[in-house]
């Protein structure tokens, strides 16, 4: 038998207007009422209904099972961990009892839905689209290069900030020479990083080489810290004999196989769903390593990434999304794309751990990545970071960013917010670097990239042959008929064909 002294009874009325005796009560007398609930023989006091942690019970029925079947629909009950907090949510209850009357049980009804309880409301409250405060940005560098807490420096070591401030620089000064390069027409197309050496480089330290790496475009010094050399970069962009796409892919369109950095795609987006599909293998073979795909806001906009997020979620895949939210997709501007928070509460909408970063303060993102990449392989699950930032170059060698923002914008994020300029600050300060320094690496990045153009320039243009090859152990006879058709015609339009491709 139940001893009700150890429950508190409460009124609760059906909306047809019937009172119901809702009973709150520890533990041990769920336990006990759970034990008993499919006997006829139910204590003197009441009958009870169990649905999950929820209990009602109804003077004068006497069948358990019909009582379960009759109220299950609208039980209004709850079960707490203890007395003391029965006691106070049942005070506080009475209390609302006195001002709500019967709409009391609506509020505390908990349904077991598929894919988990959800408790009713009588409130009619919509989400919010977009909350006042946006959701907070991580850094640990302020714009002038201080660290706003003392201890946040403390995970990247004097060696490896002069490594990655060395590859940032490295990346810059390759920009500016081959965005030159194809202004003078050397090169048919470019696009630059500038702006955004920090998630470049930074990220590329924080991960190991093992990490497979889904990169956009504007990410190659992510292969500059692998150990791509410059004149590999020159030779992919000159599209000439030695380099690894033998002219076959546009310029930039880096990848090595060597290195764990798959080859750039020109369509945005499609790198997300292959890296969740890379982590799942990655998963299945137990690997202790993941997959890190970056991505641009624009790209956010194509089916593929949410297909990717919804995925990586649901199959717990280790992949660390890195999103450059650079505030541009060509001469669409963030507020044009998207009306949400950024990319951050879009991970965080799939079920996954999500965080946002100062993307132009290098410290901020090795922490970030660095922790985001143990999370993603200890804990087999993904994770989306937002680094903020900003597009400082033109979108590419095709466009012109000034037709449609302005000037002084550029210039602020180019000076004032220079995540260069922000680490050298901080390095300098701590005695790493100096002028002298700066100075010598500034003159041998110089060199070398100039001796790499000028290499890569000589170099001869693959034949026409390899233009069908490599796919195919065989050549299949579709191909062959579009050789000889391709030969036909440079024969009759000799003007027509670059001189400079071996026949
Ligand atoms: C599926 C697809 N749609 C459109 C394009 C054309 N396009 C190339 S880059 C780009 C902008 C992408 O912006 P974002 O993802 O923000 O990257 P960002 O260039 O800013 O680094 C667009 C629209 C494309 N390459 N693929
Ligand atoms: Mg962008």
């Amino acid at each position: 038998m139940i001893n009700i002294s150890l429950c508190r009874l409460t009124r609760t009325r059906r909306g047809g207007g019937n009172f119901m005796k809702k009973i709150i009560c520890s533990n041990q007398v769920i336990n006990w009422l759970c034990s008993h609930q499919t006997t006829s023989q139910t204590t003197s006091a009441s009958l009870f209904s169990i649905l999950g942690d929820s209990m009602i019970i109804r003077k004068g029925i006497r069948d358990s099972s019909s009582c379960r079947l009759a109220y299950a629909g609208f039980m209004g009950a709850r079960c707490y961990n203890s007395m003391q907090t029965g006691e106070q949510i049942l005070s506080e209850e009475e209390e609302e009892d006195d001002n709500n009357g019967d709409s009391d049980f609506e509020k505390t009804k908990v349904m077991d839905y598929p894919g988990g309880k959800t408790t009713y409301t009588i409130e009619m409250n919509f989400i919010p689209g977009s909350f006042e405060e946006r959701v907070k940005c991580y850094r640990v560098l302020d714009e002038d290069g201080y660290p706003i807490s003392s201890n946040m420096l403390e995970h990247m070591s004097e060696e490896l900030a002069l490594k990655v401030y060395s590859g940032m620089v490295t990346l810059n000064t390759m920009d500016k020479f081959f965005y030159e390069a194809q202004r003078q027409g050397r090169l048919s197309f470019y696009l630059t990083s500038f702006g955004e050496e920090a998630i470049n480089l930074a990220s590329a330290a924080a991960l190991s080489f093992d990490d497979i790496v889904l990169a956009q475009y504007r990410e190659p010094g992510v292969l500059l810290w692998r150990g791509f050399t410059l004149q590999e970069f020159a030779n992919q962009c000159f599209g000439n004999n030695m380099g690894h796409g033998k002219g076959r892919q546009m310029p930039i369109h880096y990848g090595s196989k060597n290195l764990n950095y798959i080859t750039i795609s020109s369509p945005l987006a499609t790198q997300l769903p292959q890296a969740v599909g890379m982590a799942y293998s990655l998963k299945m073979d137990k690997k202790d390593s993941c997959v890190v795909a970056f991505f641009g806001d624009g790209t956010t906009s194509e089916g593929d990434f949410h297909a990717a997020l919804n995925f990586a979620a649901v199959m717990d895949a280790p992949v660390v999304f890195i999103c450059r939210n650079n505030g541009w997709a060509i001469s669409t501007q963030v507020t044009e794309q998207f009306r949400s928070d950024g990319i951050v509460v879009k991970g965080q909408a799939y079920g996954i751990t999500s965080i946002r970063v100062d993307g132009n303060d290098a410290f901020a993102l090795y922490n970030v990545v660095r922790r985001a990449r143990e999370a993603a392989i200890n804990e087999q699950r993904p994770i989306l970071i937002e680094a903020m930032t900003y597009r400082v170059s033109h979108h590419s060698t095709s466009d012109d960013s000034t037709k449609y923002r302005s000037k002084d914008e550029i210039e602020h994020w180019n000076t004032v917010q220079s995540p260069i300029t922000r680490l050298r600050k901080c390095i300098e300060r701590k005695g790493w670097w100096s002028d002298k320094e700066e100075f010598t690496l500034r003159l041998k990045t110089k060199k070398q990239v100039r001796n790499a153009i000028d290499e890569a320039e000589k170099e001869e243009k693959p034949l026409l042959r390899d233009l069908f090859t490599d796919v195919y152990n065989e050549l299949p006879s579709n191909l062959m008929e579009q050789e000889t058709l391709l030969r036909e015609t440079i024969q009759r339009h000799p003007k027509d064909f670059p001189r400079d491709i071996p026949l």
